[in-house]
């Protein structure tokens, strides 16, 4: 239900929703988007499952129905590859002609080694061990009568070979490369210079399903969408395989940090089951470091990400570069805060933003070149609260405990005011906001002890 008037954050309905009536309707956008097996990112615009939405969402279920979360990381099993990625997304065959590159296009079933169900050929961000990780800590006694952690590690561990492997970058192998910008914060700014490099034409019909389900300027256009195909036709021509060099190859600040913090995560894992843990902790540290030293940018005060083919830096401030405050004692912890707290982030406005504020092409509705989204403010939200910065960490709660349910779960919001764009009862927003109002903060990966808080009520 959307509130009648009044300017986002200022009406009288943000201070009578109850953590309760938020918690109940957040659970009914995941109830309402689980398929049995799997939850849909959001049911017009998504029909299919995506895997980094898939682990976000566990994160969240975990608390509610955590039978559920394990299934939901569980089901992405079958789609592994025999190379070990996850793929991006696994497809509901019935549902093909509703999203578009749907499996009629990338017929990943032709594909030698691909999983036992269709899917596209990309991955995602590698957020899922630390996922599996959050969902087997909520519950440890079901996890263990399942034996979940028995079940998944594996899988996981294939999946960080594979990063670790055919996904390393050639110019430092310690960091992996993304091949696409669907391989995350799709429309990013951090892309734009290598996908000027890319022809505006594509072999394939360019169809917008998503223009139905989000509003005019709030999604790329037409001739991103071009290159886009342009890009993945030729992956797929190559079968998808990584043995050749690409032609889109982006060292990613996000992604990297993910790869580093779910490697911890696989650390806790490997503990748990009473296997050897310190590779994934070296790991960890090697990725943290060649962060600092292939990624950091001084002037701008953050990380930012590199082209592999052109070999240059992007040297644009966007909230990927802020997701190594996720790692702890990460280098440039305090110039990294700095730079949240500063003009181009927290500084200018209330949430913190996909792209950098005070860049001239900064646009807060349009997708990854602005937007605040849950997902991003969640991590930093947690990061904060992992290093005690309490005050920055309060500043994100109201994203989650009035923004998010007032404006029906979207996918993602104006930074300033936190008016909704994109789509509504997005899975991902209604996952993270049940676990940013269950628990005070997550128990930190290198710490067996401190178990979080539960959070008791939130009175506005
Ligand atoms: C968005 O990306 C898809 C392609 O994967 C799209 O634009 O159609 C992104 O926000 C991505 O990060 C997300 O995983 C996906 C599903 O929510 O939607």
């Amino acid at each position: 239900m959307r509130p009648a008037e009044g300017g986002y954050g200022h009406r009288s309905g943000w201070r009578t929703m109850t953590r309760d009536v938020v918690l109940e309707r957040a659970q009914r956008v995941l109830d309402a988007n689980w398929t049995g097996t799997y939850t849909v990112p959001a049911s017009g615009l998504y029909p299919h499952q995506w895997s980094w939405d898939s682990a976000f969402i566990a994160i969240g279920t975990r608390h509610t129905r955590p039978d559920r979360a394990r299934a939901e990381i569980l089901s992405l099993v079958p789609a592994q590859w025999d190379d070990g990625r996850i793929p991006q997304i696994i497809y509901n065959p019935t549902r093909d002609e509703e999203y578009a590159p749907g499996n009629s296009f990338w017929r990943s079933q032709s594909i030698p080694g691909s999983g036992v169900r269709p899917s596209a050929g990309f991955v995602q961000p590698p957020n899922h061990a630390w996922a599996a990780w959050l969902v087997h800590s909520a519950d440890p006694e079901g996890s263990a009568s399942e034996g979940f952690l028995e079940a998944i590690y594996p899988v996981l561990v294939r999946w960080h070979d594979y990063l670790a492997g055919p996904r390393a970058s050639s110019r430092n192998p310690t960091l992996s490369v993304i091949k696409h910008p669907w391989e995350g914060t799709d429309n990013s700014p951090l892309w734009d210079d290598a996908l000027s490099r890319v022809p505006v034409e594509s072999g394939t019909e360019i169809r917008r399903p998503d223009l139905l389900h989000a509003g005019h300027g709030e999604r790329p256009d037409t001739n991103e969408y071009r290159k886009y195909y342009w890009l993945a036709e030729r992956y797929r021509a190559n079968q998808c395989r990584d043995d050749e060099p690409f032609a889109f190859e982006m060292v990613c600040p996000l992604f990297n940090a993910l790869q580093a913090v779910s490697e911890l995560a696989l650390a806790r894992i490997a503990d748990a089951l009473g296997a050897s843990s310190q590779a994934h902790r070296d790991r960890a540290a090697v990725i943290s470091t060649a962060l600092d030293s292939d990624l950091w940018d001084d002037e701008l005060g953050i990380y930012v990400a590199r082209d592999d083919v052109s070999g240059s830096l992007v040297r644009k401030a966007t909230a990927n570069g802020l997701a190594p405050l996720l790692i702890p004692d990460a280098g440039h912890g305090p110039e990294l805060v700095a730079t949240l707290l500063g003009p181009r982030f927290l500084g200018g406005g209330k949430f913190v933003p996909s792209y950098d504020r005070t860049a001239a092409d900064f646009d807060p509705a349009l997708y990854w070149r602005g937007p605040a989204w849950f997902n991003l403010n969640w991590m930093i939200m947690r990061a904060m609260q992992g290093i005690g910065n309490v005050e920055a960490a309060d500043r994100l709660t109201p994203l989650f405990s009035e923004v998010s349910a007032q404006g029906d779960f979207p996918e993602y919001v104006d930074p300033t005011s936190g008016e909704p764009r994109g789509t509504r009862n997005f899975s991902w927003t209604a996952a993270l906001t049940i676990d940013a109002l269950t628990v005070t903060h997550l128990p930190p990966l290198s710490d067996t002890t401190n178990a979080p808080a539960p959070i008791g009520s939130y009175e506005h």
